[in-house]
């Protein structure tokens, strides 16, 4: 055991366009503690086990031939238990490693020896045939005295050789200072602006008085002037910001920047080409989400794939789905559907709300001035069943829609015609980890009051959009929709366990008043029923002020009934006090952004940004949006775009949250199978995913290492492992699809 003293630098203060502003004082003293045994392997492996690895002393490493022929990185590893670690302490886990042929992954981690076999800190290198040295610093998330360093090597068609030496994970290492890299200073929507749209971008500087600003087309000359206006400092970033206004220029372009400061702004276009393939892309990251159906290489190029959880082994589903023990003592078939996100669970919930936002990206295109419904129409999308007659976003609704119906507990069993409220592993599985090679068991879990209602809703809404193209299917929702309305009625406050979070997310809510009010709605839009209005119009819900800052999401779902209520064509008394409420929603969000340095419609209480906060910055501009499509006004249009600004560049980080994107684009997404951050042999996310985005609760230990103390926008980290800032879901995605759609349809 090697024993040091060291001292902790000072920390510097935040600097221009740092993560980190609440940075320790210093100087202070720690301890540098040595926790591996024999990490030299000078003579001997002591201390040291090996699984399935083959490992054995070669010339002072450890040397492993790796087996061929494994799924997963843990079916082949070397390691050492009876690691002691510290909640709140920092460590260094460094080794040198070689891989022959190059080009294997080893996943290198830290975690709990013993079952559940949490990992606190995990990296996974590409390795050469020459050693690397390789280090990194982690907070640990965790006291323990059942620790373990392991490096992962499974998972390869053919054998290979792996070489390991000087292995150590050194305590009491002063905390990395993470230092995004936010490149030029000039702000701006990196994909571009609509020639006839809003132009805006925020400059971030020391200067406190108005600088000038010079717009420049791909040849470098200038075609626009002008000067900031300072803002003083952001409260959403920390940063002295200026604001610039470029929207009188209005001519179309590609590779134009904006100067100013002494800084050049990433390239953009002035156009509508990339918000038409925007609006397409963003639909077509569910084909690729599809559980049950082999993903097609000739529509999707480079992420085609087998089928998951069809029932065929290492799949333990999901043909044949039991329940949680002591749940229900029967199986249903919920193959199909969506994976929500970047794991493998099915939620009826949060299926439910993006199926909903999907749906009504279309819907709006058949009553709004500016949809253009033929723009996904058929053939639209590259799906399997493009060229059927229906529109593609129709198809792509249904694959999830098909899944919502077969949760729905069954005629003659306890609590017949509610939805269970989740499918998925019992166990948290590890990363990457494709569909069709999760072992793990799956399991229905117990039905509850906010998943009926959910899917009441979606299938309500289906029946009135599905009835020109297929008017059994659409029969077969609205009453499923029916069915669950009345389940719902029959059992009001049945509620997902918060504590029901092991190998799926919880999902649970108990407030389902909305969930009522908008599944109420969506059953008298399509019925036009007295019984449904009645409820809708009786509702504490139907006047309340529903537009807070944080937006509506899968547990806050009023406003998707409220905004269908004002938009789809009906008879309900006072109807145009609720088509007033929307836009007095979209005034308050308007207000927003335009005290918003970054032109946000998104404030959040104490600067405290939501998970998921990109597609809640989308949500409050679908609310402008709506409010544009009732009113005509072009102030609405142009507050929704400018919101789109945010999310694709014009923010604190200089990144786009769309992959594909941007000059600079979020593409690491947490995903079990586009994890190509892991595993260089698979694919990223697709063009058209969209990142979760800053989340100041930072709940994953690769963000609270790195980011803690990090004010709002700076609380995103571009990494695999992040997977509370970054990760992939269908009901963000859904919401990009609308903003995308909107946008597009305003060139
Ligand atoms: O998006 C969800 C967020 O609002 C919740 O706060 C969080 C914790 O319950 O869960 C998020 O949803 C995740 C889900 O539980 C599991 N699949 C991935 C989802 C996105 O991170």
């Amino acid at each position: 055991m090697t024993r040091r003293r060291t001292t902790l630098l000072t920390l510097a203060a935040a600097l221009l366009g740092s993560a980190l502003t609440a940075l320790p004082a210093g100087p202070a003293a720690a301890e540098e503690v040595e926790q591996v045994r024999n990490g030299t392997f000078d003579t001997t492996l002591d201390g040291w086990w090996s699984s399935n690895a083959g490992a054995a002393p070669s010339d002072g490493r450890l040397c492993a031939d790796v087996p061929g022929g494994t799924t997963d990185r843990w079916d082949s590893a070397v390691g050492q238990d009876g690691i002691t670690l510290v909640k709140g302490e920092t460590y260094r886990f460094a080794f040198t490693a070689s891989g022959l042929p190059e080009g294997h992954v080893v996943r290198a981690i830290v975690g709990r020896s013993v079952t559940p076999y949490e990992t606190w800190y995990e990296a996974s290198p590409v390795l050469t045939e020459s050693a690397g040295s390789y280090s990194y610093t982690f907070t640990s998330p965790v006291d323990s005295a059942e620790g373990q360093v392991a490096f992962q090597v499974g998972g390869a068609a053919d054998p290979w050789r792996f070489c390991l030496d000087d292995v150590s994970l050194l305590g009491g290492v002063p905390p990395e200072v993470y230092e995004p890299d936010t490149g030029p200073r000039v702000r701006v929507n990196q994909v571009g602006y609509l020639p006839a749209g809003p132009k805006n971008a925020t400059l971030v500087t020391d200067a406190t008085t108005a600088l000038p600003w010079e717009l420049r087309d791909a040849v470098g000359d200038a075609v626009a002037r002008g000067r900031t206006v300072p803002r003083g400092v952001d409260a959403s970033s920390g940063q002295n910001v200026h604001s610039i206004d470029f929207g009188a220029y209005r001519t179309r372009g590609t590779g134009l920047t904006l100067v100013a400061d002494g800084e050049t702004s990433h390239p953009f276009d002035i156009g509508t080409a990339a918000y038409e393939r925007l609006r397409l892309d963003a639909v077509k990251y569910y084909y690729t989400q599809r559980s049950g159906t082999a993903i097609r290489d000739d529509l999707r190029p480079g992420y085609a794939r087998a089928a998951g959880h069809l029932g065929v082994a290492p799949n333990q589903g999901d043909t044949s789905v039991p329940c949680q023990s002591g749940v229900c003592d029967y199986t249903l078939d919920v193959s199909g559907g969506w994976y929500d996100a970047g794991d493998h669970g099915k939620y009826v919930v949060n299926g439910g709300i993006a199926t909903w936002e999907l749906l009504s990206t279309y819907e709006r295109s058949l009553h709004a001035r500016t949809g253009r419904p033929a723009k996904l129409g058929d053939g639209t999308l590259a799906l399997p069943e493009s060229g059927n007659g229906v529109p593609d976003v129709l198809d792509e609704a249904r694959w999830e829609l098909e899944f919502l119906l077969k949760m729905q507990v069954p005629d003659g069993q306890p609590l017949a015609g509610m939805a269970h409220h989740k499918v998925h592993d019992a166990q948290w599985t590890g990363l990457p980890l494709l569909p069709d090679d999760d072992p793990q068991k799956r399991e229905l879990h117990p039905p509850t009051t906010a998943a009926t209602l959910n899917l009441a809703a979606a299938a309500a809404q289906a029946a009135r959009l599905y009835r020109p193209y297929d008017k059994a299917f659409a029969a077969r929702a609205l009453t499923a929709a029916r069915t669950a309305w009345t389940a719902a009625l029959a059992h009001p406050a049945v509620y997902a366990d918060p504590a029901d979070a092991t190998g799926g997310g919880a999902y649970d809510d108990d407030d389902v008043t909305d969930e009522f009010y908008w599944a109420a709605a969506e059953l008298y839009l399509t019925t036009g029923e007295k019984r449904f209005a009645d409820h809708v119009l009786a509702s504490p819900v139907h006047t309340a002020d529903i537009f807070g800052p944080y937006g509506f999401d899968w547990s806050r779902t009023a406003a998707a009934g409220r905004l269908d209520l004002a938009t789809v064509p009906s008879a309900l008394p006072g109807r145009d006090a609720v088509r007033r409420s929307v836009v007095a929603g979209a005034d308050t969000y308007l207000a927003t952004l335009r005290a918003h340095p970054y032109g946000m419609p998104y404030a959040p209480d104490g600067n405290r940004y939501d998970w998921g906060s990109a597609h809640q910055v989308l949500n409050n501009a679908v609310v402008v949006a709506t409010a544009h499509d009732i009113t005509g006004a072009a102030k609405y249009r142009d507050g929704a775009l400018e919101s789109l600004d945010y999310v694709l560049g014009r923010n604190a980080l200089n990144i786009s949250y769309v992959t594909g994107y941007g000059e600079v684009h979020a593409h690491r997404q947490h995903s079990r199978w586009y994890a190509q951050q892991l595993d260089p042999a698979l694919p990223a996310p697709p063009a058209g995913t969209l990142a979760g985005g800053p989340n100041s609760s930072i709940q994953d230990p690769l963000a609270q290492s790195l980011l803690k103390g990090c004010v709002g926008q700076f609380c995103y980290i571009d990494d695999i492992q992040s997977w509370s800032t970054n990760e992939t879901t269908v009901n963000w995605n859904a919401a990009l699809a609308r903003m995308a759609s909107f946008a597009a349809d305003q060139g």
